[in-house]
């Protein structure tokens, strides 16, 4: 039974929707736990052919949960850093299609998810962002390593030492969304 996704199945299309609208989808513990086990099962389902990734209400993901992270010391901190970095390294791994289907704020690590699929979409309504820095924060889940992949050193820099949000066109135009 999961709490915050919401699967479907059509037609071998896997549809997965992060649902937590009142805490805009924030990341937490209990995501990564059913997450890993979704990314298991799909691993186990070869009936399935791509899996589509998106969020309820009017974000995509805002972010790693502050309010679950403001309370945790060093250590505690390093383990759900590693425990996002693993979940997201799976989803990556995943040997069928992944695509984020971005409606809305993708920011912190919620852009960081979007990095691990293989494709980015975007409505006109989606917001980026990594903002950490206004936390005191670098992102957590290797957020530095894709973003400056995907899109160069110059616009990774700039998104990630400004904190500025952009819109989906200009996530186009830097090549963040496909
Ligand atoms: N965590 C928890 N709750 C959040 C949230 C988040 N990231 N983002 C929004 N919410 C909650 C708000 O607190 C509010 O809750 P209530 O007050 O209603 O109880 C509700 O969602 C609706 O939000 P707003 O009222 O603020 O909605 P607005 O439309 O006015 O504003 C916003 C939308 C996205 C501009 C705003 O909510 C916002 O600025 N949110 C925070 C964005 C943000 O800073 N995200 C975090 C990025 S940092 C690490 C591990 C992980 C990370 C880093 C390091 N280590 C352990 C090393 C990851 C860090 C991040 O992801």
């Amino acid at each position: 039974e999961y709490e915050i996704l919401k699967p479907e199945v059509k037609d071998g299309i896997a549809v997965v929707t992060i649902s937590r609208p009142k805490a805009l989808n924030a990341l937490n513990t209990r995501f990564f736990e059913e997450m890993d086990d979704y990314i298991a099962s799909i691993n186990n389902d070869a009936t399935i052919k791509v899996l589509v990734i998106t969020g309820e209400g009017k974000a995509f993901v805002a972010g790693a949960d502050i309010a679950e992270m403001v309370n945790k010391n060093q250590s505690e901190g390093s383990a759900f850093s590693r425990l996002g970095q693993a979940t997201f390294r799976s989803l990556e791994k995943l040997n069928i299609p992944v695509i984020a289907a971005i409606n809305g704020f993708a920011l912190g690590g919620g852009l960081e998810l979007t990095m691990a699929c293989d494709f980015r979409t975007a409505s006109t309504k989606a917001k980026f962002g990594q903002p950490e820095v206004n936390l005191g924060l670098i992102p957590g889940y290797a957020g530095t390593q894709r973003l400056s992949r995907l899109v160069g050193q110059g616009d990774a820099l700039y998104l990630l030492m400004t904190a500025d949000m952009i819109g989906a066109d200009d996530a186009l135009r830097i090549g963040l969304v496909q």
